[in-house]
């Protein structure tokens, strides 16, 4: 299984290093991008993907599975030395463990290989040889993106903004105060700039609690490894005529143009600019649960995140890009597993009509999009039962903390998304219809036969709008 087909894995990347020296213009490289904000459920989406591209008997949906065009699949050293490798052996480790739990936050980038060999079957096979297909899966803080924003706009701008909104959010009020002691035309203290650095992240870690994702700097709150450094220590200020040399007002608009040059320009060269499939994962259900405000602030934020997809996008990303393009975008509306598959057309039109805005105002530059409702690891199974005469679509799982068995039902999703984005957008306090109770569930044990890999729902239809025309 899964275990064994590692240790295979290493035997076989060796095999696969001599075949990228001998072969190495007839490999297909295929760059999977996986972002979505923190928790949206990126590391569980790609260990889930990876287990089952390596043990493929649950993904009948993926066509090159399916028809056994995938011959084998090994993981590979990465090709880019400089980024960290996705863990993913500690990842699958912890969910599959005997008491298993959901795996470690990470808060940086991270890169992993796999490597299929495909050869189609049937008429075709005599004429094609097999050949090496890698995918490259690419796993970056939705949070990131947000920062295209910043890239257009000055330290006196994007200041008045971050403060006219810190005023009315969480923790503002905070750094309203630390900044009211100090003065900005002073002669700059590195101490003083760290103290209102660490206010301003404090500010943005609360919104971020809160249900805010417009948060900026993105960096800030996923710092990897640039945490303290000098391009990480600035905070907005009052707007101010003409800073006085070597004043801190002065340092921080110097910091802020550095941290566009230094760390927001070379993430969009480097890494998203070649990137060819691109998943963008949503906690749908989470800001439903959270309320109106918090699902009209993911929308706000997903239309922000969403022009880095768009066509027109600034020319300093257009010449970094070339005329490279992302083909595909599939959103994903995750942990599916909470509700019962009868609703979850109504998760997929809910998370359409979320993205309506972004995706009307642009067509993402020719690629191809969909929508899905997934769950990259089920934790539950459906029950149905007649509670006062009617009958009840519920899920069953393992509580996350007690790990008590417990049947939910989480509320009836309208089959209208209207229903819950027009209030949303309409600034309404609570939902008129009633609360949605999503609970947290903790992976179940599994028994996994030969040549199976976790379960999850529509993983495989995700594999297969994503990278599916690839392997055949
Ligand atoms: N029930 C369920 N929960 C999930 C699933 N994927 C993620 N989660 C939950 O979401 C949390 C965050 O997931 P993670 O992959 O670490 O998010 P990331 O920050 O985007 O990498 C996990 O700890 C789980 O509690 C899923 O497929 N099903
Ligand atoms: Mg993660």
């Amino acid at each position: 299984m899964v275990i064994a087909r590692l240790a295979d894995g290493i035997a076989r990347s060796v095999e696969g290093v001599a075949n990228a020296l001998t072969a190495p213009f007839s490999d297909a490289v295929i760059r999977l991008g996986v972002t979505g904000l923190s928790r949206a459920g990126k590391t569980v989406f790609i260990t889930a993907l990876v287990a089952n591209l390596m043990d493929r008997g649950r993904m009948p949906q993926l066509v090159a599975a399916a028809d056994g065009t995938i011959r084998a699949a090994w993981l590979q050293p990465q090709p880019d030395d400089t980024v960290p490798r996705f863990d993913f052996e500690t990842h699958l480790a912890r969910l599959t463990a005997p008491d298993p739990g959901w795996p470690e936050g990470t808060r940086r980038i991270s890169e992993l290989r796999l490597s299929l060999r495909v050869q189609p079957g049937g008429l075709w096979a005599g004429w094609s040889g097999p050949r090496t297909v890698h995918l490259d899966i690419v796993d970056y803080p939705g949070e990131w993106l947000l920062d295209l924003a910043l890239m257009q706009v000055s330290f006196a701008d994007w200041s008045a903004r971050a403060l006219a909104l810190a005023a009315v959010r969480p923790g503002g009020a905070d750094y309203l105060a630390a900044l009211g002691a100090v003065d900005p035309a002073g002669r700059l203290d590195e101490v003083q700039a760290r103290l209102l650095a660490t206010a301003w992240t404090d500010h943005l870690r609360q919104a971020r609690a809160a249900g805010y994702s417009d948060c900026s700097p993105g960096r800030f709150l996923l710092p990897g490894d640039l945490d303290g450094s000098p391009v990480l220590t600035f905070a907005p200020l009052p707007p101010m005529a003409a800073p006085p040399r070597r004043s801190l007002a002065r340092e921080c608009e110097r910091r802020f143009q550095a941290y566009k040059a230094q760390v927001v320009e070379p993430f969009f060269r480097d890494h998203f600019a070649r990137i060819d499939r691109q998943i963008v994962l949503v906690d749908v259900l989470g800001a439903i649960q959270a309320g109106p405000r918090a699902v009209e602030d993911l929308r706000a934020t997903m239309a922000g995140i969403l022009t880095a997809f768009r066509v027109g996008r600034p020319g300093w990303l257009a010449r970094l890009a070339g005329t490279r393009r992302v083909e595909r975008i599939l959103f994903a509306a995750t942990k599916a597993d909470h509700l019962h598959h009868s609703q979850h057309p109504a998760l997929t039109a809910i998370t359409e009509g979320l993205l309506r805005d972004a995706r009307d105002r642009a067509d993402f530059a020719g690629a191809r999009t969909a929508a899905m409702a997934i769950a990259a690891l089920r934790t539950t199974v459906e029950e149905t039962v007649t509670h006062d005469g009617r009958q009840l679509d519920m899920v069953r799982g393992r509580l996350l903390g007690s790990g008590r068995q417990a049947a939910l039902y989480p509320g009836t999703l309208p089959a209208d998304p209207r229903a819950l984005l027009a209030p949303a957008r309409d600034g309404a306090a609570a939902w008129r219809d009633g609360d949605y109770q999503v609970m947290d569930f903790a992976p179940a044990p599994l028994t996994l036969r030969p040549g199976e890999g976790p379960p999850h729902i529509r993983l495989d239809k995700a594999a297969e709008f994503l990278f599916g025309d690839r392997l055949r």
